[in-house]
């Protein structure tokens, strides 16, 4: 593996919050920091420029969505996929598996993968674990994800169990698939709500020397309360020395109690989703622009953001461009609430360098849930 490495700069005193940099064939992320998401090889409504201005740092992708269009074939004919979408930073695919799961129909699983049809022209289409890893190294992500089986919520024990232990046995297989020392791969610990399961993964995986480590199978629909208990256990069992990502996490408040148990990187399409439903994030909020009360309010989204956006607009001008359905209103919403999340991982960064994570986050989490022990 050349060119990876994670250095930790400072952990928190009373949680396992830590600050770290995580370096890239194509720079460093500083951790904990959220991730856009830019599933067709774009962030939605935005700019690369625009996007690096928003301070993220690394952007996530998707094999599933890539494969079935433009293919891979023409983002590496188009020079990989940074160069074919203009982004010169760090870069991460997501496998596949998950989304097959959750957009497509007539999907089979079977031991040697997933079938499924195509929603773009009705073909059918196998990816498997070998499959996946060569349309990762194709598309040039710095990282590259498992291809991993995510059980439902709900499921039984068999059933997440026999999906754990498939993950597993993927996970080998996905290893010996992988061509390129310029990327990471990074194994998925699966296991649904049943905590063991999840312990006796995360064990299983830390034995392994991989460059980094995911949660993945979380947000599928279960309680929140249960959520922070599979992430609390699941953490801390991954090598300390390594990144951790929780996977299609990013709500402060997920993200607050994820970073207090040892995570540093999330992905959520939520900041752009909500952008394109005419939804700003202030201060943890959902603000809908379309609301009366911004139509004569000539203050910015918010007073403390740095953002295009919040820097050059007013609500009231955002409001018209939203009621005038102009495709301004999302370019500006999506700088500022991916602004907006990044800041926040940015600001919990900066009180873990400083040992105040609890000071000043501490009212994001339960403090029966993450502190203690
Ligand atoms: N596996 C993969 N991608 C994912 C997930 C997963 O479990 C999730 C679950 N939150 C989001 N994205 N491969
Ligand atoms: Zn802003």
């Amino acid at each position: 593996m050349t060119n990876f490495s994670f250095q930790l700069l400072a952990t928190c005193s009373q949680t396992k919050a830590r600050a770290g940099v995580f370096s890239t064939p194509h720079g460093p992320v500083e951790t904990p920091r959220f991730m856009p998401v830019g599933t067709l090889a774009n962030v939605k409504t935005i700019t690369p420029a625009q996007l690096k201005d928003t301070g993220a740092q690394m952007v996530l992708s998707n094999t599933y969505h890539l494969h079935i269009q433009p293919g891979e074939a023409i983002v590496a004919a188009g020079g990989g996929l940074h160069k074919f979408m203009g982004w010169n930073g760090p870069m991460l695919t997501d496998s596949g598996g998950f989304q097959v799961f959750s957009l497509s129909e007539m999907r089979n699983i079977t031991e040697a993968g997933v079938t499924f049809r195509s929603p773009y022209n009705g073909q059918v289409i196998e990816l498997t674990p070998e499959r996946s890893i060569e349309i990762q190294n194709i598309l040039g992500a710095d990282v590259i994800m498992a291809f991993d089986e995510c059980p439902p919520y709900p499921a039984t024990r068999q059933e997440v169990e026999a999906a754990t232990d498939r993950t597993y046995r993927w996970l080998e297989r996905c290893i010996v698939a992988h061509q390129r020392t310029d990327q990471a791969l990074f194994p998925i610990v699966q296991g649904g709500v049943y905590l063991d399961l999840r312990a006796c993964a995360a064990e299983a995986l830390a034995k392994l020397d991989m460059p980094g480590y995911a949660i993945g199978g979380v947000s599928v629909g279960e309680p929140p309360e249960l959520m922070a208990e599979i992430v609390k256990t699941t953490a801390p069992l991954l090598p300390h020395n390594k990144p951790r990502y929780l996977m299609g996490v990013g709500t402060y408040r997920e993200m607050a109690i994820g970073i207090a148990s040892g995570v540093d990187l999330f992905d959520c399409v939520i900041p752009t989703r909500w952008a394109r439903h005419a939804t700003a994030i202030v201060s943890g909020e959902r603000w809908n622009l379309k609301n009366a009360k911004f139509r004569e309010d000539f203050t910015p989204l918010d007073e403390t953001c740095p953002c295009y956006a919040c820097q050059n607009f007013s609500r009231a001008y955002i409001s018209h461009l939203v009621r005038a359905q102009e495709i301004l209103a999302y370019t500006l919403l999506s700088i500022h609430n991916i602004t907006e999340l990044v800041r926040f991982t940015q600001k919990i960064r900066e009180s873990i360098l400083s040992d105040r994570f609890i000071t000043d986050f501490g009212h994001w989490l339960k403090d029966e849930e993450v502190t203690g022990d």
